[in-house]
């Protein structure tokens, strides 16, 4: 397998705990989002959306979207799961994962952001105005969310796809300048999720294209 992803792309960076928790080697080929390789031809070819992650397999195109590769490698390596036992629980997970993915992100993400400044004049104030409305709004129903759920971890007492978006999130949230100071029950579960290798391995600090 190979993962094309940006060290600090959040979407990819759920990608990588997902294939780190389930010990699953795979290549990683950077693309440089500043640089706007994501809009290449070459990259289209293999992500329509010109979004990472995306990840290449042997048996057909390229797979894309963090929560649809998450699915997939739950599939092909059930052990150790990223979903929870009972159904119930894992719609639960599903959901939190989704309000990162669906709620959250695409108002932080970096083409959201440049069309903002370019297109609309957004000054640094008004950008973390911006981030610190419909973001930080879904990570409070997160902090709600998790009262109900939790355990050690986002949904019960294991790592789930909850918290592959999670940790991702709250690391993209400080870097923009989200206010998350308050939410204390999330930041104890990063703290958990950060203390394990998998989330150690996965982290934007330890990718080949981290700057040095
Ligand atoms: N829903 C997508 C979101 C992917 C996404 O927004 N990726 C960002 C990096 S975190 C990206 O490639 N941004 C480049 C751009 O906006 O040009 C997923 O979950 O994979």
């Amino acid at each position: 397998m190979k993962l094309f992803g940006y060290w600090r792309s959040s979407a990819t960076y759920r990608v990588r705990i997902a294939l780190a928790l389930k010990g699953i080697d795979y290549e990683y080929e950077a693309v440089d989002l500043l640089a706007g390789a994501q809009r290449s031809d070459a990259y289209l070819k293999t992500n329509p959306l010109g979004l990472v992650p995306a990840l290449e397999i042997d048996d057909g195109p390229a797979l894309v979207q963090s929560l649809a590769i998450m699915e997939y490698l739950e599939e092909i390596r059930p052990e150790p799961s990223i979903l929870p036992g009972g159904a119930a629980d894992r719609a639960a997970a599903r959901a939190i994962a989704a309000m990162i993915a669906c709620e959250a992100q695409p108002f932080m993400n970096i083409g959201t952001q440049n069309y903002l400044k370019t297109e609309h004049g957004f000054d640094d104030a008004a950008m973390v105005k911006w981030l610190n409305h419909a973001p930080r709004d879904t990570m409070a129903a997160v902090e709600a969310m998790v009262a109900r759920t939790a355990g050690d971890f986002c949904v019960g007492d294991a790592p789930s796809i909850a918290d592959c978006c999670l940790a991702p999130q709250m690391f993209a949230a400080a870097r923009f300048g989200v206010e998350i100071a308050d939410f204390k029950r999330l930041h104890e579960i990063n703290e958990r999720c950060l203390a394990l290798p998998a989330f150690e391995k996965a982290h934007p600090k330890n990718q080949p294209d981290a700057p040095a």
